[in-house]
């Protein structure tokens, strides 16, 4: 194993707890990650003992936090290795993010009849902004349909694509079903008809190394929360040209370089997307969880992650009467399942008696579950610091449940 799981492990005291009588098995990190001590601690040290307002005052404090917050942008863009700090904007998260594109390409670009396309395994947050920009604009949704493997139909893409199509947005890994999408090619393709695209990176950056110029998509996010960072704060990329052009998304201060009542001016970037005192904190817990990856190694979680993926594929599949949702080719480290006969939601209240925990439901995703005509899935989803031997416990946990239903 590349990693040390035992020093890891050691990092995340809400690792070691009870829940029901049980060790915790926290299996549902595709959700949330727990997060490390070296997160909580920039977190707590930051109000401790630097708390003040950024960008306006002159004074120690206020310098000292408007420093970390604009290292931790560093931190950001290297991390995703974007050309320049200009294009990295702080959100409240991915769902933030995409708003933001979706509302300010409403207002400049998409006129009547253009035409967005979106996959048919896109989170809530990246299907109902742009039915919202189709409502305002005019504009029209098409849809990539998704293959039974859980992999989309990139034939059905390309015949989607036309001079009509101005903008395309897919996720680089589903939530719902684990697939990597070919995000490059998805791109590439775009591009080619003059389209932008935005990739939703919420399930990638805490599984792989992004590297937003060989990608070349025109927008690309992710939330902190996912990748072992606090809550409420994410990432929008853009590249600088388009983020020139686009219009603001909130009014406010920080946004504004000079205000008249007769008119205002906008803010250089990426302060004209930042309105409002931002979530300080929040971007220098961000920087705290990059720290924390980079000193494990990207590369070293994803083969962690792929280890335990292939081991609990194997043994849910010894088990029988599994039916699995999604079996991509190309997978990250989400295993969504139906144990033929139990209602996930009973099954996923059982394991949490056993102190697994386990994501059951429609996982932000309605429209996959109508795709496999299912009411939802259980979903297991790693992180680099779960082990074999919790899943041999949810293994256990699942035939028991089989016992109990069937
Ligand atoms: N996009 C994808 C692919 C996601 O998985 C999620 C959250 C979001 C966007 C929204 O992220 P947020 O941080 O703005 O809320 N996914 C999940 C999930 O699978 N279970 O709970 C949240």
């Amino acid at each position: 194993m590349a990693v040390d799981i035992k020093q890891i492990r050691a990092q995340f005291p809400a690792l070691h707890q009870e829940v029901h009588g049980h060790p915790l098995i926290y299996f549902d990190n595709a959700a949330t990650s727990q997060k490390p001590k070296m997160v909580v601690d920039a977190i707590a040290h930051y109000y401790n003992k630097e708390n003040s307002n950024i960008h306006r005052g002159v004074h120690y404090l206020s310098q000292k936090a408007t420093d970390k917050y604009e290292l931790a942008r560093e931190a950001i863009r290297r991390f995703i290795n974007a050309p320049s700090t200009e294009e990295i904007i702080i959100t409240r998260g991915t769902t933030e993010a995409i708003n933001l594109v979706s509302s300010c390409l409403s207002k400049w670009l998409f006129q009547p009849g253009d035409e967005i396309i979106i996959s048919a395994i896109e989170h809530h947050s990246n299907i109902v902004p742009w039915q919202m920009a189709c409502e305002q604009s005019g504009a029209i949704l098409k849809v990539i349909p998704v293959l039974d493997s859980g992999e989309l139909d990139m034939n059905a893409y390309r015949n989607l694509l036309s001079d009509k199509t101005k903008f395309v947005t897919v996720n680089h890994i589903s939530n719902a079903l684990g697939t990597i999408n070919p995000v490059e090619e998805i791109t590439s393709l775009a591009h080619e008809k003059g389209a932008l695209v935005l990739i939703d990176g919420a399930q990638a950056t805490p599984h792989m190394s992004v590297d937003v110029q060989s990608l070349n998509a025109d927008f690309y996010c992710f939330s902190a929360h996912k990748m072992y960072g606090p809550t409420g704060v994410g990432v929008l990329f853009g590249k600088k040209e388009i983020l020139e052009k686009m219009p603001p998304y909130h009014g406010g201060g920080e946004m504004i370089k000079e205000v008249k009542f007769e008119g205002t001016t906008y803010n250089d970037l990426p302060f004209k997307f930042e309105a409002g005192t931002p979530n300080i904190v929040g971007g220098i817990g961000i920087e705290a969880s990059i720290r924390f990856i980079e000193e494990i190694g990207i590369e070293n979680i994803a083969q962690q992650e792929a280890e335990l993926l292939a081991y609990a594929t194997q043994r849910l599949k010894d088990i029988g009467g599994i039916r699995f949702i999604g079996e991509a080719k190309e997978k990250a480290g989400v295993i969504s399942f139906i144990i033929d006969g139990v209602h996930p939601y009973d099954a996923g209240t059982i394991l949490d008696k056993l102190g697994i925990a386990i994501r059951t439901g429609h996982h932000c995703a309605q429209p996959v579950m109508d795709r496999y005509s299912i009411p939802g899935t259980m979903r297991a989803s790693f992180a680099v610091y779960n082990t074999k031997e919790e899943i041999d416990t949810f293994i256990e946990g699942v035939q028991k449940v089989k016992q109990l239903f069937t």
